[in-house]
């Protein structure tokens, strides 16, 4: 008799009545389309062997697994949970979410070392719901790299809570900080995630940004990040997340002290909460 390579149906276990179908629908579906990969490009028993090795490490590093998830399919999540027509465009929150950023009082400044890398910037903006009514007393909690593409609590070299800041809109629906321009930035590559891009040959950059969660009582949360003009990773950025409503254009000069400074600007737009 000869054996064929014909595919099998998958031999799925029973179901109890008291699973849940979502959960089982959708794993359902991760394996079957897993198993689509495996038999098209003919996995090898070596190959799932490395794979299980590659998995098993990344879950001893800490937050590997979602920086992983994040650089692969967080902003197809994102998307598709937030297909707003009107307002101002989500983008992913990413892993380097600190919670408890100090409240910071006008002028706002985020806290930042007298030498931080980065050409100094003046961001300011109004936030405002659809209709162009400003959003008195918006909560912007904002968080960002530094001009060497480093984050707090993720280089231990930069103070906790460096660039981390919360600020509130005025009466106006205005807000302004003071930070730096952060520059490209390489997503932390020294784990499972950052060996699986190197060795596809891909060099895990973002372009610089900022990220913004907004809240409002009268309108829906935000998160979202700016980008800015010029920067040469906007359309190479390996977690797939830069938009170009998102990105600003910085206007270059000087500042008091006749320091290389930018300002640059954003209005907001928050949906109003169904
Ligand atoms: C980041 O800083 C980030 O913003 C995202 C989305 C993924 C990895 C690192
Ligand atoms: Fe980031």
């Amino acid at each position: 008799m000869t054996l064929t390579a014909t595919p099998q149906t998958i031999a799925t276990e029973t179901t109890l009545p008291a699973g849940n179908a979502r959960l089982n629908a959708i794993v359902d579906d991760v394996q079957a389309a897993l198993i689509e990969v495996i038999r098209k490009h003919r996995v090898t028993d070596e190959e799932y062997r490395d794979a299980t090795l590659w998995l098993m490490n990344a879950g001893t590093q800490h937050l590997e697994i979602p920086l992983m998830l994040d650089v692969f399919l967080a902003q197809a999540v994102d998307d598709l949970n937030h297909q707003i027509t009107e307002g101002t465009d989500c983008n992913v929150e990413g892993p380097v979410y600190v919670a408890g950023a100090p409240e910071l009082d006008a002028p706002c400044v985020l806290p930042q070392r007298a030498d931080e890398p980065g050409t100094r910037l003046v961001f300011s903006g109004t936030v405002r719901s659809c209709d162009g009514t400003p959003l008195v007393d918006t909560l912007l909690d904002v968080w960002q790299a530094n001009g060497a593409g480093e984050y707090s609590h993720f280089n231990p070299d930069v103070p906790e809570y460096n660039l981390r800041g919360k600020l509130r809109t005025d009466a106006d629906g205005r807000f302004e900080f003071a930070t730096v321009i952060p520059s490209e930035y390489p997503i932390p590559l020294g784990g499972s995630t950052g060996q699986l891009l190197a060795a596809m040959g891909r060099t895990g950059i973002r372009p610089g940004h900022i990220h913004f969660k907004l809240s409002h009582p009268a309108a829906q949360p935000l998160t979202t990040q700016i980008y800015f003009e010029g920067d040469p990773y906007l359309h190479n950025d390996v977690v797939g997340a830069a938009k170009d409503s998102l990105v600003v254009s910085p206007v270059h000069g000087v500042d008091d002290q006749g320091r290389p400074a930018a300002t640059c600007s954003f209005d907001f737009f928050l949906s109003p909460v169904s």
